[in-house]
């Protein structure tokens, strides 16, 4: 980012480093947690806070605050993760401000720089939320205070308002960066400057903005209210829209263009079709009718995959190859590369796309064993697992190859 303001670095250098730090401490409460897990299954040795993790990723009221897992080292990493994530959004929208160049106005700035903006906006406002809902539930399970175990007067729907409200922007934390990176990759290999401009950089912030009224869309079986189901699955609703703007663009932009099929090109072509697929499967779960039966099967683990794994992936596998040659002076086989990334397409799919039909067929979410009806589809799943892992392990050593036997390549010029 600060190369394509012509930064010489982001605006405070030191807290950079400083978010570096914390997130390695942080990581490393959750090495602790693995590690816990680990020692007590194998070897029968008990660690202090308790034995890996078993709560899922929301830690809900009020299984967090009785199991006897690793809930304490977790959720203070994650607190200590969240700082991180904070002063790196206070760094990025600083330098944004302040480091532009001249004659760079706001409508002049790269498209990925217009994503990080949103996402730090996202990073600055709602991880907040999450680092005080985390140290609750600490004093939760530490002291009884009573605010998310009914036992002691609290409630557990609360605990899950305040976990969504930033756990449903954060989702967008994660996808909006990959959104910047396809629109530099598409308009770079369709030879054409980006359709319509404007609307992209504006729906990164819609998407931002919007990305906090939707939280309760997790939550249609919870016992929130009829109403409040009511609004936030039309709100809901509304977010589609800037998500599919983008994508209408990023077509537009190939329209006519000369298209060339490089690697990154080929991931950003992939994300599309995934990002589709992900996105609208986010539809029939927006809307309660269909939400209700979907809820905590795996027709939302495919849903979440398509847009965390596939879009996510295929964005920072695209953005990696783009970039190779200016990050390391050296080329990638372009060859290798299409061919990897067309296998790790078709193996993504062959994993995830049956897991729609288990959802569909009741499957639920999070359990080991099932009746054998189901069992076909997690045979599928697990073949494609392999046949996309397999294409993953090369997409690393096509990388590694590059750095050391790839031709040397002047800096190219990054960014549109
Ligand atoms: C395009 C618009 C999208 C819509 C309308 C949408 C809608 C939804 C809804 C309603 C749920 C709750 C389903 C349930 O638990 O019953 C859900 C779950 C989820 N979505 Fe999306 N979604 C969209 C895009 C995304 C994106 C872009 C991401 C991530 C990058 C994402 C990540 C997730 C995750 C992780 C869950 C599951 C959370 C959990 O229960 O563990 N979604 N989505
Ligand atoms: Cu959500």
């Amino acid at each position: 980012m600060p190369l394509m303001l012509g930064a010489k670095d982001v605006a405070f250098p030191r807290l950079n480093l400083l978010s570096f730090y914390l997130w390695l401490v942080g990581a490393l409460f959750f090495t602790y947690v693995l590690l816990s897990g680990v020692l007590r299954s194998a070897f029968g040795i008990e660690m202090w806070g308790g034995w890996g993790l078993d709560t899922g990723w929301t830690f809900y009221t009020p299984y967090s605050t009785t199991t006897t897992s690793s809930v304490i080292p977790a959720t203070f990493g994650a607190f200590i993760l969240g700082f991180s994530s904070i002063l790196t959004g206070v760094n990025f929208i600083a330098t944004i401000h302040t480091l532009r160049p001249k004659g760079m106005t706001w409508f002049k700035m790269p498209l990925f720089c217009w994503a990080l903006y949103a996402t730090s906006i996202i990073q600055i406002l709602a991880t907040p939320v999450l680092g005080i809902t985390l140290l609750l539930l600490i004093a939760e399970r530490a002291l009884h205070v009573g605010i998310f175990d009914p036992k002691y007067g609290g409630d557990p729907v609360l605990y899950q308002h305040f976990f969504w409200f930033y756990s449903h922007p954060a989702v967008y934390i994660m996808i909006l960066p990959a959104f910047g990176i396809i629109s530099e990759v598409i308009t770079t290999f369709s030879r054409k400057h980006i359709f319509g401009y404007k609307f992209i950089a504006l729906s990164s912030l819609a998407i931002a903005l919007l990305g906090f009224l939707v939280w309760g869309h997790h939550m249609f079986v919870s016992g929130q209210s009829a109403i409040a189901n009511a609004i936030f699955s039309a709100i809901t609703f509304f977010i589609a829209i800037p998500s599919a703007i983008k994508v209408f663009n990023w077509m537009a932009t190939m329209y006519n263009g000369s298209v060339r099929f490089k690697t990154p090109m080929v991931y950003a072509l992939g994300f599309i079709g995934l990002f589709t697929v992900g996105g609208l499967t986010g539809l029939p779960l927006a809307a309660m009718s269909t939400d209700v039966p979907l809820h905590d099967t795996y027709f939302v683990v495919a849903h979440f995959h398509y847009v965390m794994m596939g879009s996510m992936l295929f964005g920072f596998l695209a953005g990696m190859y783009y970039w190779f040659p200016k990050m390391f002076g050296k080329m990638y086989n372009e060859r290798v590369g299409v061919i990897l990334a067309i296998i790790v397409y078709i193996g993504f799919n062959i994993t995830f796309f049956p897991q729609f039909l288990a959802g569909t067929h009741g499957m639920p979410r999070r359990y080991a064993s099932y009746p054998e009806g189901y069992q076909i589809y997690h045979v599928i799943s697990s073949i494609g697992a392999y046949i996309m892992g397999l294409g993953l392990v090369g997409v690393l050593f096509n990388w590694l190859h590059g750095l050391k036997n790839g031709c040397a390549c002047l800096s190219q010029p990054v960014g549109r």
